[in-house]
């Protein structure tokens, strides 16, 4: 396959100011008809290159005229003589036989498209890149007692009646941009509406489609949608440019969901919700994958990328955005929390294993692969981190020339960071290694002190560690926020400073310091690195009940959650009396939240355990973490009693108290089924039956899933029966079960493969069992190698239908170099038996080829 080159840009010889898209529509069979007016771009020689993918031209014209035309890899090439030309193209294509779900798909009967980041070119012969920007014009027709909406981008301009029970809309999209951002939908649905009005006094009719059964699940979403469009106002002087926001939610769809401009198409998780279904995680992410979409409308739309290596400038800078969002909601502790949680458990063992790739990736071979946590969440730390340098106002005024300078252009991340040096008045210029350079740095700190001098120091050393392509790494700019404390005192010792470092080894000095310091480092997070310290159980300890910012609370509790484990697996025991007194005091401390404290005394992940030790060893860590949480369970039993007692009346209200007692509550009941305590799995149940929440009830059922009580099968039973005609739900029914800690989850896990209910064709629920299991360490990597047989097998028959999907699936496997020999072989006899199989994509051969090197 071809590989694709950063430095290989060069402008488009052809542009293309105005289109005008004709469809006339039908599932089986749908006929495209484009006009292109197109313009040589300065003195650029050679032919117009429109790209297609799977298209065959049934005619094509060149002003008015048949012309000569010639196919390339899909594409259309011709020989234009002059500057400015209309050129004119026909297809046919199959929406209903589309299963990559990329182009024009059918989905629950209604048609609809997703072009990020090549999919225009499965609809119609243009050149498909983000740096032509293009006026559209879009008129299609349809059945119309089948498909009675018809939306594409921009404003309506008119609609009609046709013959044969058809009719037909138009819609112009005033702002020219780029095809990826080209949508349309064709259904039978209803809208939830209302209006937003915009600070300069702009009347903006808001719509949320579904079909109509859906409707009452729509009210959360708009009042995401209102609160977005008022924060983006607020906080970054951005206001939307149309007059209609649309937003249609579909059951098939590769992704969260697509910003096309005034057309937002979402997979229906991120927009359904009421209390019954939908958990409050379900709640916070259509939040913020609502607000997320609609700031692309400024990060994203009105300026879009160069090309696709420069994708994190919007999906980094978005990804920021809705993140600060979502922080302004309720506790940002919280969320900060959650951020990093999710950036160590999907883009820390990206950037160590064999698919590392810079924010800024410098080749790919299917652009597909390259929506990863690298570029968002990692980008997204990249924007905070020059937030943090620059402060809140330079950032502000950054982020405003940004805007004006490159409003209605495809810009770079480079021109991005300019700005940043500009308005903030610094040079960045080590920062950019952020951008270039893959792989988690790693600092390593320690405090000295001279008793009787007074004088300490803290001791910073950083690394890039190798990756793919990369061996050898520079030093980085490391924005570090630190704080001193008094280890007797428990005083502060010197205010907190933002250190730059930016050599490979510094050390900070402190005058004065009467007692023997303990250092907090990296508070709030304050750079995306991987930070070793030597301090004690007691001074993590100390930390993780007195450190004034609560993400260093935090995170002190977890390296001593991290410490003990890893000592345990070592060992084979470990002193558990340190982590049980932090949870005791935690759980007890008046002055913290709910929320805070559920996520404070919740233990690492057996993946994230996994990730400390040179080679991972999944039972030992079961085993180890398992006898943890017997302990904590047992010794505070009575603690997490009174706990799950304090949040138990709780009707259902979505509010950041509500959730957090929701959220200790089932923390609180899982530790009292580690306890063992014989009344555990009923208390389980009574909340399964009585809950008037899905938080509470899949909570419930987590817990039952994962024990040997009769109870399990049983309540497994009644929430299938529940849900059974709700797919989203039905997605949690399967993922509960993959997740569950159960010896007998990868037998369980095969044969609801073959539930009637399972299927690959849908994203959703081929992620739901199949995404899920491997998340599953302990079972996913069971000695005998059937969970890697299995999901190869499932990769396998995925990727002839959806390639994207399937590609997705893969890393898991790639990550065979931390296992033993015989877990490394077993996942690397799979990976070489996807890359011989006939007819693979070239999502999949990437992703597989990359593991194996
Ligand atoms: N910008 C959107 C990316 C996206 C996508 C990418 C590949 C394949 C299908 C896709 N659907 C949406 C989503 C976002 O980041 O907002
Ligand atoms: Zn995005």
């Amino acid at each position: 396959p071809t590989v694709t080159r950063r430095e290989d840009y060069v402008a488009p010889a052809w542009l293309v100011p105005e289109i005008a898209l004709d469809f006339d529509l039908s599932p089986g069979e749908t006929r495209v008809r484009a006009e292109l007016s197109v313009e040589r771009n300065g003195d650029s020689s050679g032919p117009l290159r429109l790209d297609g993918d799977a298209l065959v031209p049934a005619a094509v014209r060149v002003d008015g005229a048949d012309a000569e035309w010639r196919m390339e890899d899909g594409a259309l090439l011709i020989d234009l003589p002059g500057d400015s030309h209309r050129v004119e193209t026909e297809v046919v294509i199959a929406p209903e036989r589309n299963t990559q779900l990329m182009g024009l798909y059918a989905s629950g009967g209604n048609l609809c498209t997703q072009c990020e980041a090549q999919g225009f070119r499965r609809i119609t012969f243009f050149p498909d890149r983000p740096d032509v920007l293009t006026r559209y014009r879009v008129r299609m027709a349809a059945d119309k007692a089948r498909y009675p909406v018809l939306l594409s981008n921009g404003d309506p301009v008119g609609s009609g009646e046709l013959e044969n029970g058809r009719h037909w809309a138009e819609w112009h999209d005033p702002y020219p941009k780029p095809s990826y951002l080209f949508a349309l939908v064709a259904g039978d649905l209803a809208a939830n509406r209302a209006t937003f009005t915009t600070q300069s006094g702009r009347e903006v009719t808001l719509a949320i489609w579904v079909r109509e059964r859906d409707l009452p699940k729509t009210d959360h979403a708009l009042e995401s949608l209102k609160r977005a469009m008022a924060w983006d106002e607020q906080v970054y002087g951005r206001e939307y440019d149309l007059d209609v926001f649309n937003i249609v939610a579909v059951d098939d769809f590769n992704f969260g969901a697509m910003e096309n401009k005034g057309l937002n198409i979402f997979n229906s998780r991120y927009i359904l919700a009421d209390p019954d279904t939908a958990t409050d995680h379900d709640y916070d992410a259509i939040a913020a994958v609502v607000a997320h979409e609609y700031f692309h409308n400024w990060s994203g739309n009105r300026i879009t990328c160069r090309d696709w290596f420069q994708l994190s400038l919007k999906e980094g800078f978005t990804v920021y955005r809705d993140q600060k969002f979502s922080a302004d909601q309720g506790s940002a502790a919280v969320k900060r929390i959650e951020d990093v949680r999710t950036l160590r458990a999907a883009q820390f063992p990206e950037d160590a294993g064999p698919l590392a790739h810079p924010v800024r990736p410098d080749s790919y071979i299917e652009i597909s692969n390259f929506y990863t946590a690298t570029i968002y969440n990692k980008g997204a730390e990249l924007i905070g981190m020059m937030a943090t340098i620059l402060g809140p106002e330079k950032f502000r005024a950054a982020t405003d020339l940004y805007f004006t300078r490159f409003d209605g252009t495809a810009a770079t991340c480079e021109d991005f960071v300019a700005c940043m040096e500009e308005a903030g008045g610094i040079d960045l210029t080590q920062f950019r290694l952020w951008y270039s350079q893959a792989g988690t740095p790693r600092v390593t700190a320690s405090v000295t002190h001279e008793a009787g001098s007074g004088r300490a120091a803290l001791n910073l050393r950083q690394g890039v560690p190798p990756t793919p392509g990369q061996p050898d790494k520079a030093p980085m700019l490391l924005p570090l926020k630190v704080k001193l404390f008094g280890a007797e005192s428990g005083r502060e010792i010197a205010p907190e400073q933002l250190v730059l470092l930016s050599d490979s080894e510094a050390e900070i000095a402190f005058e004065g310091v009467g007692e023997r310091p303990v250092a907090s480092i990296n508070r709030g997070f304050s750079a995306p690195v991987i930070v070793e310290t030597d301090r004690s159980a007691a001074d993590l300890g100390f930390l993780s009940g007195h450190d004034d910012d609560p993400f260093a609370r935090y995170e002190a509790m977890q390296q001593l959650m991290l410490d003990t484990l890893v000592e345990s697996v070592a060992r084979g025991r470990g002193d558990h009396a340190p982590v049980i007194d932090a949870v005791r005091h935690t759980l007890h401390d008046p002055d913290l939240d709910k929320a805070f404290i559920a996520e404070a005394v919740l233990l690492p992940s057996d993946s994230f355990v996994g990730d400390q030790m040179p080679v991972v060893d999944p039972e030992a860590i079961f085993r180890a973490r398992e006898a943890l949480r017997r302990d904590l369970g047992r010794e505070l039993e009575a603690d997490w009693r009174e706990a799950y007692e304090a949040a138990r009346a709780n009707r259902f209200e979505y509010s950041p108290a509500a959730k957090g007692a929701r959220r200790l509550k089932n923390v609180a009941l899982g530790y009292i089924n580690a306890s063992g305590a014989p009344d555990a799995a009923s208390l389980a149940f009574v909340q399964f039956e009585s809950a008037d929440n899905m938080t509470d009830r899949q909570g419930a059922l987590a817990t039952l899933a994962s024990g040997t009580s009769e109870k399990r099968v049983a309540a497994l039973d009644i929430f299938y029966n529940r849900y059974s005609d709700n797919a989203l739900v039905l997605d949690k029914w399967f993922t509960t079960q993959a997740l569950s800690s159960r010896d007998d989850t990868p037998q369980a896990v095969e044969a609801l493969a073959k539930h009637k209910d399972f299927s690959l064709a849908n994203p959703n629920r081929a992620r739901s069992l199949i995404g899920a299991f491997s998340m599953n360490q302990r079972a996913f990597h069971h000695d005998s190698g059937s969970g890697y047989r299995f999901v190869a097998d499932q990769i396998i028959a995925l990727d002839k239908l959806n390639p994207q999907t399937a590609a997705k699936l893969l890393p898991p496997l790639g990550r065979w170099r931390r296992f033993d020999e015989n877990r490394g072989e077993r996942m690397r006899s799979e990976l070489e038996r996807i890359v011989a199989t006939p007819g693979l994509s070239k999502d999949v051969f990437e992703q597989a080829s990359k593991s194996l090197d």
